[in-house]
């Protein structure tokens, strides 16, 4: 099943062709490199390998005119303008996950087609989704036309779930960051939550989320009360998961608002992140009001 925008299918297609590469590519580097991405943390040999091989390819798309990764802190201006009518910017986690290797847990990489020029709101996706690197390599695609999920085998994919819904009753949830580091507010919450679902946290965003949309139920990186506005990234993974829930009829939040309305000051803003059921995110809302 292909997406109806060619220049977006080209992303997509090139993204999961890519996908067996790297998953194959992990082997051999699992180390780190001496080096720190914008956002200050310790690269894996595989997050530089992974940023490399899928900017090399994106950048290449006839119609993307910026690409854009957690681990480079710039953007590539790939030729075409992303504000013109029919150019696209890419923003790319190539990685997600990546202290997950050393442990041999689930890991993703996660995508944004932006319509405007980076840094953008979540609202100018057209299309979004990632790759999970679990017992079975899947991606899930979403754009204004569709939401499914597909599994991935030899660099095609195949359709597993066509209309990805997150399922009405709730089961799981996942909160990250170290318990006394979570505000008052937010604690009282998790404690709700904890008393009512089951608890399900992986470290790596992707394999997190992907329980949630499996499963239904809230994953959560709270704003802390070290670092305030939290440890995701809005444009490389908070506005693509927010994206892919409220697509698939969840909803997302920075605790106050969609992730898909906030207005990004920096490339590699943080934010804390919030999605699931609509109830559980209405809840959080009220409870950090
Ligand atoms: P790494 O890419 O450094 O492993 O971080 C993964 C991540 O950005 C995201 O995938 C997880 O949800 C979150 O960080 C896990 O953070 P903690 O290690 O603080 O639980």
């Amino acid at each position: 099943m292909t997406v109806s925008d060619p220049v977006v299918e080209s992303v997509v297609a090139t993204i999961s062709r890519s996908a067996t590469e790297i998953r194959q590519g992990l082997i051999g580097r699992r180390g780190t490199v001496d080096e720190e991405n914008p956002s200050g943390e310790t690269q894996a040999e595989a997050d530089v390998w992974a940023d490399e091989l899928l900017g090399d390819r994106l950048a290449a798309i006839d119609g993307v005119g910026q690409y854009a990764s957690e681990e480079r802190a710039e953007i590539v201006d790939c030729g075409d303008d992303p504000s013109s009518t029919d150019a696209y910017a890419v923003a790319v986690d190539p990685l997600d996950g990546s202290s997950n290797l050393k442990s041999n847990n689930a890991m993703g990489t996660i995508f944004g087609v932006y319509d405007a020029a980076l840094p953008a709101r979540g609202d100018t996706l057209v299309a979004a989704g990632f790759v999970l690197y679990g017992p079975i390599t899947t991606m899930v695609i979403a754009t204004d036309e569709l939401i499914t999920e597909y599994e991935l085998s030899g660099g095609e994919r195949t359709v597993v779930d066509r209309d990805v819904t997150l399922p009405a009753e709730p089961v799981v949830y996942g909160f990250g960051g170290r318990v006394p580091d979570w505000p008052d507010d937010f604690r009282a919450y998790a404690r709700e939550i904890e008393s009512e679902l089951k608890l399900r946290y992986g470290g790596a965003l992707i394999g997190d989320v992907n329980q949630v949309l499996t499963y239904g139920g809230t994953f959560g990186y709270p704003g802390l009360e070290s670092r305030p506005e939290g440890k995701l990234r809005l444009q490389f993974e908070g506005n693509p998961i927010g994206y892919v829930v409220e697509r698939a009829g969840g909803r997302s939040s920075n605790g106050s608002q969609s992730l898909l309305t906030v207005e990004p000051d920096d490339l590699h803003d943080r934010t804390p992140v919030h999605v699931g059921n609509e109830e559980l995110i209405d809840r959080l809302e009220d409870a950090l009001a």
